[in-house]
């Protein structure tokens, strides 16, 4: 049965709550359908870097662009599991492999392969981010056991095209059909902070949410400014502005994982608590996202000072009993 798709009039009227009313209803969302208290652990690596040939405005890895950033060729699997192994260790659940490719050739999806079943082998969840997929390529890493896929949309479609000319909105949305139809849980989500408008925010969220299957896993990053990157001077977004987009995501799509994704380095606790009872459910850990900065070690100290915990990973053979929705120390409880 198809589900009755939103309107960006609703969506837009959502963000144009009270912010107290808006954090209420996001907050409300998440606890029917999650432990308010638990967030997912995913570590990013980059397993190719920079000379990447798009020419995405905010992307330190485009060869266009004078970044500084030294360029390493694809990883060998060994170095890619030592590392996974390690990130294990530090507590994350889900591993990410990010490649600066256009698509990966088909030559670069065996070498994938092989590190997808390495990670796997290791316990972590998988997750790969290597550029448009052929319905081929998608289907040869479901089978490899890849979990998830991840491709954002990054904004709105009629924004698109002033942030990315060398691929189509229309080409994102089918690798993430691809993806779909390969039976891979779906990461996909955007950036905000831009210089978009609270329509282009709106736009990519409803873009998400009224996918035909929503995406199980929703970054939500905040541009990191590169120095060279065209949007390396935009002018700041207001942070409520952003705690609004992460609670607005939480609504629209309740039982997905909306991450708290890139940009949390330069973010205070307190936008980050905010973004937490927002609904934010999933961040990355350790200290690099995939070229540029991640607080690390430091989590630890907000984790505690939030009360918050890591959440377990997921078993597919023992699925977690449905989250309790009434707050602990509430008088009912
Ligand atoms: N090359 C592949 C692709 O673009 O699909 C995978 C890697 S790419 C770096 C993954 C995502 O990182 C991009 O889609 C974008 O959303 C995010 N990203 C890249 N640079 C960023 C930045 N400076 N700030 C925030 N997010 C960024
Ligand atoms: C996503 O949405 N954000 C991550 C991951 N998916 C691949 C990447 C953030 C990259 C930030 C800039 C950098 O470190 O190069
Ligand atoms: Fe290349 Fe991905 Fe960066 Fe775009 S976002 S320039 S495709 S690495």
């Amino acid at each position: 049965m198809n589900r009755p798709q939103l309107t960006r009039a609703r969506v837009a009227a959502l963000f144009e709550l009270p912010f107290n009313d808006l954090l209420f209803q996001a907050a409300t969302v998440h606890r029917q359908h999650f432990d308010p208290n638990a967030v997912q652990l995913s570590q990013l690596l980059s397993i190719k870097t920079g000379a990447c040939p798009e020419d995405c405005s905010y992307c330190p890895q485009s060869a266009r662009f004078k970044t500084g950033l030294k360029r390493e060729r694809l990883m060998p699997v060994e170095k890619v599991l030592e590392a996974a192994k390690a990130a294990r260790d530090g507590g994350a659940t889900r591993y990410c492999m990010g490649a600066a490719w256009r698509s990966p050739r088909d030559k670069d999806v065996e070498q994938l392969i092989k590190m997808v079943e390495g990670v796997r082998a290791l316990g972590l969840e998988t997750c790969v981010t290597a550029g448009m997929l052929s319905d081929n390529q998608a289907q040869q890493l479901s089978e490899a056991g890849l979990d998830y896929y991840n491709h954002n949309l990054d904004t709105a479609p009629e924004n698109y095209g002033n942030i990315i000319t060398t691929r189509t909105y229309a080409d994102r949305l089918n690798t993430l059909r691809a993806v779909r139809e390969s039976g891979m849980k779906v990461c996909s989500g955007g950036i905000v902070g831009m210089g978009e408008e609270r329509k282009h925010r709106v736009g990519l969220l409803v873009e998400l949410a009224n996918m035909p299957v929503p995406p199980e896993s929703v970054p939500i990053n905040m541009l990191v400014k590169v120095p060279g990157t065209p949007l390396a001077d935009t002018p700041d977004l207001d942070p409520i502005e952003f705690v609004r987009t992460v609670a607005v995501a939480r609504i629209l799509m309740p039982t997905s994982h909306v991450r708290l994704s890139a940009g949390r380095e330069q973010m205070t606790d307190e936008l980050q608590a905010l973004c937490f009872f927002a609904g934010a459910n999933s961040i990355f850990c350790g200290e690099k996202l995939l070229t540029t900065d991640n607080p690390g070690n430091r989590d630890a100290a907000l984790f505690e000072k939030l009360g918050l915990h890591p959440e377990p990973r997921s078993c597919p053979a023992h699925p977690a009993p449905a989250a309790d929705s009434t707050p602990p120390g509430s008088p009912t409880a």
